[in-house]
């Protein structure tokens, strides 16, 4: 199962319990309460409310660990050494790229500014899922350091709303292959 339909089955399962909730207490709205029952199920609530916090905190802190190590971001400041660089430039309302031609199995890294105004540069691949993407800012250098597993055709979409024609600004790169060599 690939990770969104992962989190797509989390975030049902979290609407779902939040559903059947609502439906208990609307199920239990009306009925007389007791004194002692409210005293014992206001503790009770207490130490769920104790219990969830700690289950939260643990589970935040877990999936931030997991899923920012490694961290997805390289270093902006220093050199990245990679065998291939695109310089991207983005205008609008077009993508300029150095090279259209990349290499598979071998790392790429990805000079991303902007000409005019904000834009956001993202690469979909083959299969039409967001691949990797960052901010493309006029005066400053965002990189991206990435290795194509997967040849084929690659689309470059525009993220952020950047003026009239801004949905029309789609360009594409090839992945090749590690054999068939790239520019
Ligand atoms: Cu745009």
């Amino acid at each position: 199962m690939i990770l969104q339909d992962k989190i797509w089955l989390i975030a049902l399962t979290g609407m779902g319990l939040i559903a059947l909730g609502f439906l208990y207490v609307i199920s239990q709205a009306g009925k007389a309460a007791e004194a002692h029952e409210v005293q014992v199920a206001g503790r009770t609530f207490n130490w769920v409310r104790r219990g969830l916090f700690v289950a939260l905190l643990v589970l935040g802190v877990g999936v931030a660990w997991k899923t920012l190590w490694p961290f997805p971001i390289p270093p902006q400041h220093a050199p990245l050494q990679a065998a291939q660089v695109v310089d991207v430039v983005g205008h609008q309302w077009r993508w300029q790229l150095s090279a259209t031609r990349i290499q598979a199995g071998v790392p790429v890294e990805f000079r991303v500014t902007s000409a005019d105004v904000n834009h956001g540069f993202a690469i979909y691949g083959p299969d039409d899922r967001i691949v990797v993407q960052t901010q493309a800012m006029p005066g400053f250098e965002n990189k991206i350091l990435h290795t194509f597993s997967e040849p084929g055709t690659y689309r470059i979409l525009c993220l952020e709303y950047c003026g009239l024609a801004h949905h029309g600004m789609i360009s594409q790169f090839e992945v090749l292959a590690s054999q068939e060599g790239g520019s």
